[in-house]
């Protein structure tokens, strides 16, 4: 992932939310976030990219796009679509154009100006990042299991170390050798070595997880979940691929987990969590509680942590 995108795509993301609920231009974002604007998007690329289109106009003889022609290109396409939508699309802020266009520009090293392919190079990693974005809607739909968990793991003594540890992974980077070991232990438990864990295989592997670290430290207490319990946080992680990120691929996701679904989830239950500890800090008011979930101030790029 190339890391100049990512501040890009978030003020982005914070430009559109800016504007004005109800607009067309802001409707088309959302489409996009949730991938249902694929055609939309098909269309305006190939206005774009086809021979003799939009980019080949601006970027001249030479085929690469400078700074300067780039600017042109943005704001030619920016008026064409506000005066389709029949709403003002505004500018991007003083001195963000040229962080974008650096971006792009240093896709290819050595090169002044962006090349066609470079372009869709940049809208490719600008998707990915778009699907890696956690929605506001899975925030609100893990909520109640995070706050669960969370409970159950608060209700332990400060000092035991399971607790010890999963408060420290709130709040730290991702053990990176903690999760290569998490995901060692899920290929031992992918028997037909399809790369996705099945209910059985799930299963298994919580069990044996459990019996692990009862025998690595004895006498631990950790929160103990019943077979029903179990049950439940299954359906909830099977069901982590049916957000709107994974939309096309929903069928191949019933049924069964990928490494994917599960840094996702972890990643989802980072902001829960942190979103716990910031309002039991700021309001013991039961009755501002649910104001409050609507708020989740979520980091867009979050790394994991450990859920369990
Ligand atoms: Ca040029
Ligand atoms: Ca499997
Ligand atoms: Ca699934």
């Amino acid at each position: 992932m190339n890391e100049a995108f990512k501040p890009i795509f978030a003020a982005e993301m914070a430009r559109v939310e800016a504007m004005k609920d109800g607009g067309k231009y802001k409707k088309m974002w959302d489409r996009y976030m949730n991938n249902k604007a694929g055609a939309e998007m098909f269309k305006m690329n190939q206005e774009i990219f086809k021979k003799g289109g939009i980019f080949d106009k601006f970027a001249g003889k030479d085929g690469l796009m400078q700074m300067e022609e780039a600017k042109a290109m943005n704001d030619a396409i920016r008026m064409n679509m506000s005066k389709m939508m029949g709403e003002t699309i505004p500018p991007y802020a003083k001195g963000h154009f040229k962080k974008i266009y650096d971006a792009y520009n240093g896709l290819t090293k050595g090169v002044d100006g962006f090349s066609k392919r470079d372009a869709m190079t940049a809208q490719a990693i600008m998707n990915q990042l778009k699907d890696r974005v956690i929605k506001d809607t899975e925030v609100e739909k893990f909520y109640p299991m995070g706050e669960w968990i969370y409970d159950e793991i608060d209700d332990l003594k400060d000092e035991n170390p399971h607790k010890k540890m999963f408060m420290e992974s709130i709040h730290k980077p991702i053990n990176k050798k903690w999760m290569e070991i998490y995901f060692k232990g899920f290929d031992g438990h992918d028997k037909n070595h399809d790369g996705k864990l099945n209910y059985h295989e799930y299963m298994q592997y919580a069990d044996d997880l459990e019996e692990w670290g009862k025998k690595t430290f004895p006498g631990v207490k950790t929160p103990e979940w019943s077979q029903g319990e179990k049950n439940f946080f299954w359906t909830m992680v099977d069901s982590v691929s049916n957000g709107s990120w994974n939309h096309g691929h929903r069928k191949e996701g019933r049924g069964n987990v990928t490494k994917r679904d599960i840094r996702r989830l972890n990643r989802i239950l980072r902001e829960v969590y942190k979103d716990i500890e910031e309002s039991s800090d700021s309001s013991d008011d039961e009755g501002d509680k649910k104001e409050e979930k609507k708020e989740v101030k979520k980091d867009l790029f979050d790394e994991e942590i450990f859920f369990f």
